[in-house]
Parts: C-alpha cells; sequence; structure tokens
C-alpha cells in the first residue's frame, strides 16, 4: 500500500457524503460497543449510524436507542478487522493470533487494539474530526495550537514502526496478572505516516526545563464521565526527540481508523504501547516525570529489582517500562499443523526489540537441544520488525515443536521460560512455540 498518499479523511471525504458515511459504518467497532458508543452520544451518531435523518427525533425517550440498531443477535464481531481474538468488548481489547501476523507489514484488518476508555465519537465524525487542534504547552516558549492543516506543513515522514502492548504475553505469568490476558499477539507494525515530534517540539521552543512529554487522548472514560482522563501517558524528552517519534495521520496509506486514533496519535515506537496515545489533543511538555493516569503507582512499571511470584510491591518499589524486551513470533506456519516426513518446511515470522535491533533469530525443533540460525532481514526502517525465515527438515514422524529466540544487538536473548513475575504482568518475552506433527 502507498505511504505517499497526501490526504486525510477530512479532505478526501469532502465532496462525498455517502462514501464518508459508508466509511463509518465499516469502522464501526462492534454491535455492543456501538450500543455504548450510541448511549454517549445520541442524535448525531444515530444519524450516522441509520444512514437517515429521524423527524421525531425529540420524542425518542431519554435512554432509548433506535431499535434498528439493538435487535440484532448477530455474533459479537469488530467490523473492519479480520480474526481477531477479543478479550474484552467494552472497552475494546483484541489480540491477533500469530499466523495473521505473517505479512510484512500487518494490515489495518490485523492490527491489535488496545483501549483504555471508548473510542471519542470525534472520531466517527469528520466534522468535529476537522476542527481538532493540537496544543502543545508547558514547558515551551511558545504554546502552540495547531490545526491538521498546520501540522502537515511540517515535513512529513512515513515508516513502519512496531507497537507492542506492555502487557503482550501477560496470560503466561502464575499467579495470573489482573487486565486483558493477552497471548502473543498485541503487537503489529503497519506504515505510519505523519511527522516528527521532535520538529513540532522544536518549533513550540523547549525551555531548559523542559524533561518529560504528558500526551492527552480524546477518548472518553468508561463512565462516560468527560472530566475523567482515561489515561495520559508520556516518555522522557530523549525518546520524544528520536528520530522516529512520530504524530501520525496515517496507517497503511489510509487515514487513521478511529479505533487506531483518528485524526491523530503518538507513536513512541519500542517503547509499551501505551506511550502511543490516540486521539491526540494535547502535549505537555513537563519539568518532571508526568503522572497523568496510569503512570503513576503500579500501571506500566514493574519492580525494581526481581520479586517472588505473587509479591506484593510498593509503588515506591516499581520503575517505568521504557525500551521494549527482545522478541519474535513464527507467523508460519500455524500451530497445531501436520507436515509430510521427507518434505523440507519452511518457517517464517519477525523479530524485534525495542530501541535495539534483533541481531539473531534461532530455531530448534528438539526442545532446545540443537539450534539452527534463520535467516534474518534488516529492518525496512529502525524500529520496523525485521523478518526471518528457516527450513528444517525432520528426521522421523512424531510430535514435535518448533521454537524460535531471537538475540538484541546487545547479545540479551529471549528466555526460554516466562520470565520474571510482575504484579500487572508486563514484559514477557518468552519465545513462541508452536507444534507440529510430522506424518
Ligand atoms: N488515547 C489513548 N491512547 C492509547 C490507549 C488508550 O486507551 N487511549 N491505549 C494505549 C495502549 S495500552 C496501547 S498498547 C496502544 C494500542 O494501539 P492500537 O490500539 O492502535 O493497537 O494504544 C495506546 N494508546
Ligand atoms: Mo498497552
Amino acid at each position: 500500500m502507498s505511504g505517499n498518499k497526501e490526504h486525510g479523511l477530512w479532505e478526501s471525504y469532502e465532496n462525498d457524503p455517502e462514501k464518508a458515511d459508508a466509511e463509518i459504518w465499516n469502522r464501526w467497532p462492534s454491535q455492543s460497543s456501538r450500543r455504548d458508543f450510541l448511549k454517549k452520544t445520541g442524535l448525531a451518531a444515530f444519524t450516522i449510524a441509520l444512514g437517515a435523518h429521524l423527524p421525531f427525533i425529540q420524542n425518542l425517550p431519554t435512554g432509548f436507542i433506535p431499535v434498528a440498531l439493538t435487535d440484532t443477535s448477530e455474533d459479537f464481531v469488530i467490523a473492519g478487522k479480520d480474526g481477531l481474538r477479543i478479550l474484552n468488548d467494552c472497552p475494546l481489547n483484541a489480540e491477533t493470533p500469530p499466523h495473521l501476523l505473517d505479512d510484512p507489514i500487518t494490515p489495518i484488518e490485523r492490527h491489535f487494539v488496545r483501549n483504555n476508555g471508548l473510542v471519542p465519537p470525534s472520531a466517527y465524525d469528520m466534522e468535529s474530526a476537522q476542527g481538532a487542534v493540537l496544543n502543545i504547552d508547558g514547558e515551551v516558549h511558545r504554546p502552540l495550537k495547531l490545526s491538521l492543516e498546520q501540522l502537515k506543513t511540517f515535513k512529513r515522514y512515513t515508516y513502519a514502526l512496531t507497537i507492542e502492548c506492555g502487557g503482550n504475553g501477560r496470560a503466561g505469568y502464575d499467579p495470573p496478572a489482573k487486565g486483558n490476558q493477552w497471548t502473543l499477539g498485541a503487537v503489529g507494525c503497519a506504515r505510519y505516516r505523519g511527522i516528527l515530534l521532535k520538529d513540532v517540539l522544536r518549533e513550540a521552543g523547549l525551555k531548559d526545563t523542559a524533561v518529560y512529554t504528558g500526551y492527552y487522548g480524546f477518548d472518553l472514560h468508561l463512565s462516560g464521565s468527560p472530566e475523567k482522563v482515561v489515561i495520559s501517558r508520556g516518555t522522557p524528552l530523549d525518546k520524544a526527540m528520536n528520530e522516529y517519534t512520530m504524530i501520525a495521520w496515517e496507517m497503511n496509506g489510509q487515514p487513521l481508523p478511529p479505533l487506531h486514533g483518528f485524526p491523530l496519535r503518538v507513536i513512541s515506537p519500542g517503547w509499551p504501547g501505551s506511550a502511543s496515545i490516540k486521539w491526540l489533543r494535547r502535549i505537555w511538555v513537563r519539568n518532571r516525570e508526568h503522572d497523568g493516569p496510569k503512570m503513576t503507582g503500579q500501571s506500566y512499571r514493574v519492580p525494581k529489582y526481581p520479586v517472588p511470584p505473587g509479591s506484593k510491591v510498593s509503588d515506591s518499589d516499581m520503575r517505568i517500562i521504557e525500551s521494549m524486551p527482545v522478541k519474535s513470533l513464527i507467523t508460519f506456519p500455524k500451530t497445531r499443523g501436520r507436515h509430510n516426513l521427507g518434505m523440507e518446511l519452511n518457517l517464517r515470522g519477525h523479530a524485534w526489540a525495542g530501541d535495539l535491533t534483533v541481531r539473531a533469530v534461532h530455531i530448534s525443533y528438539d526442545f532446545g537441544q540443537t539450534w539452527i540460525k534463520a535467516d534474518l532481514e534488516r529492518p525496512i526502517n529502525r524500529y520496523a520488525w525485521q523478518h526471518w525465515k528457516a527450513s528444517i527438515k525432520f528426521p522421523s514422524r512424531g510430535y514435535y515443536e518448533v521454537w524460535a529466540r531471537a538475540t538484541d544487538s546487545d547479545g540479551r536473548m529471549q528466555p526460554m521460560v516466562v520470565p520474571g513475575w510482575n504484579p500487572k504482568g508486563y514484559l514477557n518475552n518468552a519465545m513462541h512455540r508452536i507444534a507440529v506433527t510430522v506424518v
């Protein structure tokens, strides 16, 4: 898909309201979150969802939702997503099975979704999205209010960037950690187009006191309260000024879909996905570590030292997660497949390593006794995941497991077992195993 299209949704649909409606419908998240969404947003949303005006809308009792939008018995699916496993429908959280992550660039349909609150109505509403303004304030000489048009005057870049949720792999911890039980698929590498955050921060003029960023999105708290901020995270200024930290408005050549942050999001590649705030409305440059919701206490933090499984760790003994650890996936073949003895099995997958690169990927089919070096490609740009492939021939019939283990550019390897337990179940980068029966 071309990353060079210069349009945004607000431009391309300006003269085509029908297409805009169709798009909105297609991007609607789901039956049940549709209901929640409708409850919160009312008239405008009803009109869009029904594709018709409601002449007697003023008579519809408060709290009623048009029956055409609620009397469906369809299974819970996320429109516009293909084969994702839904972990929670409100807020919406869904991961991708590894074999559906086989593409070099993750298609939008297969990119995981992680929401802490409700998708903001403005993500579906061309009008208010068009009027969206990004505020930059705090430790800057010139606080800025930039419209989308103004943001588009900065130098534009297109990069493939890996985003992985800090909680990917949480399901592996014992005792279990509360939260979405992600297994392997809260990761993706899509192509984003936008501008560099550092260019915008330079324009605002950073004061000497600037040390950290705090990002705010338009999403709504699950309570629906407009005053409550769902999540506001940021990074040290160094990461914000990184050559690949973006403010993006396009994903794989299309306007950012509502679920992924329309109209604008930050991408802090290689760091926990939570630092890539969607539906961006404000960047607060801080003179101290940011302390927005989900930035303090136990959220997105791990113990400063190893702790026995099941321990309580005090907030002051927790540290913020920065770069994510090295990890890999086997995206072909799908686990639990059959393979004919005597034929080569061609394996492939991806590997990534936070702020670092991946130096090697090794494969074993004898439970780790021997390891074969896979062919590993360079990333197409820094922070894109790296593709690997390998061929193996099994010595006999029977049950095999194929294990993949990546090594980062500092020499650190993925552990074979689940790494250090932590209260919220972050950073499980244990190697991926698939089952193959040779017949
Ligand atoms: N405004 C906002 N931004 C957000 C979130 C959120 O709940 N609200 N979730 C974060 C988390 S925890 C992750 S892992 C990524 C997921 O991005 P995706 O849904 O595009 O895959 O978005 C991040 N940005
Ligand atoms: Mo996340």
